[in-house]
């Protein structure tokens, strides 16, 4: 059952077949909240094809009755405090709308508290001899809006019931809707011309358009908002790379290194005794940076800090990193393990997009990976927690990374720093060159096995040993002498010992 308003009522729809609709509904007290430009608007938009209007209120749809005949689609959108229904919501209203000269009567039909229903309104139309359309959430709306016999059911109110409101039109709701009726009116968040177009192809009778055409004041703040992406400075962010070792902090401002502080991690220190270091020795900085990124030596899950190797970094339990930071620094922070954070930093450092694998040779051994333009988080790159298979069972990076280094110098009678040995061993003394020898032989099977099993394009290599003068020559001299079935292509940090700062940086300002 629809309303019959005889030929009328054809002509009317046949009109708006096909067609598009123009919505000239200025920004509620804005510059063209008034007449005049009401129907300018709507002239405008007629004398370039545009086959009906939308208007609101009794007000405007006078006004512009008087300046055309073309058919208008008339509303009245009110705030109620007792119901969430805003648009023509009292049976009051489609008189006034009819009174006024709408061909169209344009309601509310979803399903929530509300002054009259949709059944007494789709009659109300009926009686003062109009169409009615009812604007639709979902199907069942229309579904019920239907058998009151309304004309047409519109996309109109889809996301706009409750929750975050989507940015894009609901093209899906069209769809479904044609499938109950030919007369639907695509409407609600038709931005550009191809989402017009994809309305049209998923089966709309007609296409309003209404902000893209009539809301100046929405079309330039989406231009300003654009725009701004390209020229707004980028933020300044506090980047820190806390390690086994050393705690590193910068500020970070759009990938370039600004200013940074270097210390020693103290390693009789305590989660919490460490965040307070940072935060003290960044106390000069306060107010240059919006927002902080903590790259740290460990496994990160949900903002939360554990080790996962006791022996590079003494972490107790489980710290709330993100939490406390963010409470002690005052700014939003993102936390990240440090190798996973280089391994970002390095991927973003050049225009090269394929896979990669990070690995830091420093107090422990970490990694990252970064596949098809994603970095993987939780606990993927710990490599230097693999035990392999010798025959102790520890893990990889204790017969690997600066500590070994040190304890096997020591223990050869030598108790001087790592980079002391590989100075000895560039000077040719043999007691060194086994350690660092052996240090690249094991490093160089690891390799292997890592190509073997994920295959990268890449291998970054950073971290105090990982960087060492002749390190990376001597990794793929072992390389080549194990002749692997897969070759490894090894690349020395493009970022150095920055990569961590320059990751996590990235990281903070994409808030991930
Ligand atoms: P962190 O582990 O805190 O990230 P680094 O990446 O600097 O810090 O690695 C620290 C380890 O690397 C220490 O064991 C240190 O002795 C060793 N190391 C630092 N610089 C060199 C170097 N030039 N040659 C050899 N080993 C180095
Ligand atoms: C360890 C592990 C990793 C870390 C790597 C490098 C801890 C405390 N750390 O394998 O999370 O990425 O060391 O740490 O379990 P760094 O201190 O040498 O940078």
């Amino acid at each position: 059952m629809t309303s019959d308003i005889g030929n009328g009522a054809t002509v009317l729809k046949n009109t708006l077949r096909n067609a598009l609709i123009v919505s000239c509904q200025p920004v509620p007290g804005g510059a063209m909240d008034d007449s005049p430009y009401v129907v300018g608007f709507a002239l405008a938009a007629l004398s370039a094809g545009a086959a009906g209007l939308r208007i609101e209120s009794a007000r405007y749809v006078a006004a512009v009755r008087a300046a055309t005949d073309a058919p208008i689609i008339g509303l009245i959108k009110r705030d109620l405090d007792d119901s969430p229904v805003r648009i023509t919501p009292f049976l009051d209203d489609v008189c006034a709308l009819a009174d006024a000269g709408a061909d169209i009567i344009a309601f509310d039909a979803t399903d929530r508290v509300r002054p009259a229903s949709v059944k007494a309104l789709a009659q109300a139309v009926r009686d003062a001899g109009k169409l009615s359309m009812a604007d639709c959430s979902c199907v069942e709306d229309a579904e019920r809006a239907l058998a009151a016999g309304v004309d047409f059911v519109g996309s109109t109110m889809s996301g706009y019931t409750g929750g975050p409101e989507p940015v894009d039109p609901d093209i899906d709701l069209v769809a479904a809707l044609r499938k109950l009726t030919p007369n639907v009116v695509a409407e609600g968040r038709i931005r550009t011309t191809e989402q017009a177009q994809a309305a049209a192809r998923a089966g709309a009778s007609c296409v309003v358009v209404g902000s893209a055409i009539t809301r100046t004041e929405h079309v330039t703040a989406w231009f300003r908002d654009a725009v701004n992406e390209v020229y707004a400075p980028a933020p300044v962010v506090l980047a820190v790379d806390l390690g086994g070792t050393k705690i590193m902090a910068s500020l970070v401002q759009d990938g370039k290194v600004l200013d940074t502080t270097v210390f020693a991690t103290d390693r009789a220190g305590s989660a919490e005794s460490w965040v307070a270091s940072i935060v003290d020795a960044v106390a000069p900085w306060k107010g240059r940076y919006s927002a902080a990124g903590i790259a740290v030596t460990g496994a990160v899950r949900d903002g939360k800090w554990r080790a996962m190797n006791k022996a590079t970094l003494a972490i107790d339990g489980e710290f709330p990193l993100e939490a406390r930071a963010s409470q002690l620094l005052g700014v939003p922070v993102v936390v990240a393990n440090d190798a996973q954070a280089a391994a970002w930093g390095e991927f973003k450092a050049t225009s090269d997009r394929s896979d990669l694998v990070f690995m830091t040779v420093s107090t422990g051994l970490g990694g990252g990976i970064v596949a098809h333009g994603n970095l993987l988080r939780g606990v993927a790159g710990h490599f230097g927690q693999m035990r392999g298979t010798s025959e102790e069972n520890v893990p990889l990076e204790s017969r690997i990374c600066g500590p070994w280094i040190a304890s096997e110098a020591k223990r050869l009678g030598h108790p001087v720093e790592p980079k002391q040995v590989f100075a000895a061993a560039a000077a040719g003394e043999d007691w060194a060159a086994s350690v660092v020898d052996g240090v690249a032989q094991r490093f160089a099977r690891l390799c292997c096995d890592i190509q073997l099993s994920i295959d990268p394009a890449r291998i970054i290599i950073g971290g105090g040993v990982g960087l060492a003068a002749g390190f990376l020559d001597k990794v793929n001299a072992e390389i080549a002498a194990i002749g692997p079935s897969a070759r490894p292509r090894l690349l020395s940090a493009a970022l150095g010992t920055k990569a961590g700062i320059v990751g996590i940086a990235d990281l903070a300002v994409v808030g991930r």
